[in-house]
């Protein structure tokens, strides 16, 4: 028998269904925590869930000799979708280490030098367009959300999804309703909640066929053109090493999941990092500051964004209090430990990175939003296992280059350019699709006063 805590069973059999908060399932998670101590298990009709939620059990299961990726059943749901695209390919399929040797090329310093130009000219659409809707309450993880999939779409694909201006992109709706259907189904239900979930499944079909649609599109407007640049979609086409290409399905699920995975998660931390500038206007001064003396009015170099070091504490901060990417799932390699409770080989857990980067060894005030906590003098000595927003070892963000750049830059340019204001009586809340989001976040983009 298992020594891990669990909670309560409420009802024999079915066991914890009723206990899974489908809405918030990792919020949820977060106050289990504080009852039943840093690892505890679920049971759900039949199946195993194991969480773990404190830095010191957490840096055991990140041992890379011992433990490795999982792809839990969330990850699983989005099989379909994506099939064996590198963030949910298993680790064993052949297909992960060949495309892993055909991208990493796209995530360089070289190539993020390349992406620099492109990254600017969306960042000023973005602000051209928050412009003409000066002094309005705009949405604005949906507003950010052009920003990313324009990006992403163009400096990975050469694709415009003509995001500015216009409505938002059929595409961006039915990824995220593809992302909430993907968390909702990997919690297994009785047959009642099948049946239930038949108009979802339904939506989620047309979903697919729309998403698979728009890669099929940003494919062939590159063949057709027969044009070469150096960006992912190129690397794919056009493999360096003769003979180890990727197929043209597995080219498919790639771009797929670039645009899903380029998109969601960087959206959302933005969202939370404007939320916590526009509650801070102390946080958002040192930011313009910071920005006025490095960039200066000119437009933003390549070589400036490592130097915009507030702006990326505050990405960071926002990063560590509210990870995207609320947490991801590690399996045992051989049989092991966690705090002292044995597991086999295979069995997994799921690391609640919303709890972890909130162990006190951050101090008493972990669930407080401080920039400064990433300040160098702060920074000195902590253990790595404290801020892993973009996860661990080998399977660990491709991108997470190309996101800290990206946000660091849009942040410093917005605050160059506006004074951002939170609507009166906001609190925040969060919502949860596979990724998690500040919840209707509404902010009013001013241009700034000059002195
Ligand atoms: Mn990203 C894997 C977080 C931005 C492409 N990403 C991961 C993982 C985390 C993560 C965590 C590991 C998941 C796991 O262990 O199961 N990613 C983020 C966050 C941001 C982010 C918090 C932004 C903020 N990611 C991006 C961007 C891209 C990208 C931008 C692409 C341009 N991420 C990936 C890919 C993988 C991944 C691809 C899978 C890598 C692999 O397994 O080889």
């Amino acid at each position: 028998k298992s020594t891990i805590p669990h909670p309560p069973r409420r009802v024999p059999l079915i066991g914890d269904v009723l206990g899974m908060n489908r809405e918030i399932p990792n919020q949820n998670t977060l106050v289990r925590f504080k009852e039943l101590g840093p690892i505890y298990r679920r049971t759900i009709l039949g199946t195993d869930l194991t969480f773990v939620g404190s830095a010191e059990l957490a840096a055991q299961v990140f041992d890379d000799s011992k433990w490795e990726k999982h792809v839990g059943r969330p990850l699983e749901q989005l099989r379909p979708l994506v099939e064996d695209g590198l963030f949910t390919a298993y680790n064993w399929e052949s297909n992960w280490s060949k495309a892993h040797e055909v991208l990493v090329p796209g995530f360089t310093k070289d190539a993020m030098v390349s992406y620099h130009g492109t990254m600017v000219e969306v960042i000023d659409e973005l602000c051209k367009d928050i412009e003409s809707r000066s002094g309005e309450f705009i949405p604005a993880v949906d507003e950010m959300g052009k920003l990313t999939l324009e990006v992403i779409g163009q400096c990975g694909f050469g694709y415009s999804f003509d995001s500015f201006g216009g409505s938002e992109h059929p595409f961006v709706t039915a990824m995220s309703r593809a992302l909430t259907y993907a968390q909702d189904s990997a919690i297994p239900l009785p047959f009642i909640g099948k049946w239930l979930r038949r108009k979802e499944e339904q939506q989620n079909e047309i979903d697919r066929r729309l998403l698979a649609e728009t890669v099929d599109e940003v494919i062939a407007t590159r063949q057709q053109s027969g044009e070469r640049r150096s960006d992912l979609l190129d690397r794919m086409l056009h493999p360096e090493a003769a003979g180890e290409g990727l197929d043209a399905k597995n080219i498919r699920n790639q771009v797929l999941t670039f645009l899903v995975a380029g998109h969601e998660t960087s959206v959302n931390a933005l969202g939370f990092a404007l939320h916590f500038i526009a509650q801070n206007p102390e946080i958002a001064a040192r930011m313009r500051a910071e920005a006025d003396a490095v960039i200066g009015t000119g437009t933003a170099q390549y070589e400036d964004v490592p130097r915009l070091r507030y702006t990326r504490q505050v990405v960071n901060e926002a990063l560590r209090l509210w990870p995207t990417a609320p947490g991801f799932f590690r399996a045992a390699k051989q049989d092991t430990e966690v705090g002292g409770h044995k597991f086999s080989a295979g069995e997994w857990v799921f690391v609640l990175l919303l709890a972890v980067q909130r162990d006190l060894a951050w101090g008493p005030d972990a669930d407080q939003f401080n920039p400064d906590r990433f300040s160098p003098e702060n920074n000195r000595g902590r253990s790595s296992e404290l801020f892993k927003p973009f996860g661990t070892g080998i399977r660990s963000c491709i991108g997470r280059q190309f996101a800290l750049h990206e946000m660091t830059l849009a942040l410093a340019t917005l605050l160059q350019r506006f004074d951002i204001a939170p609507e009166p009586g906001y609190t925040l809340e969060v919502e949860e699709t596979l990724t998690l989001r500040p919840k209707n976040l509404r902010l009013q983009f001013t241009p700034a006063e000059r002195r």
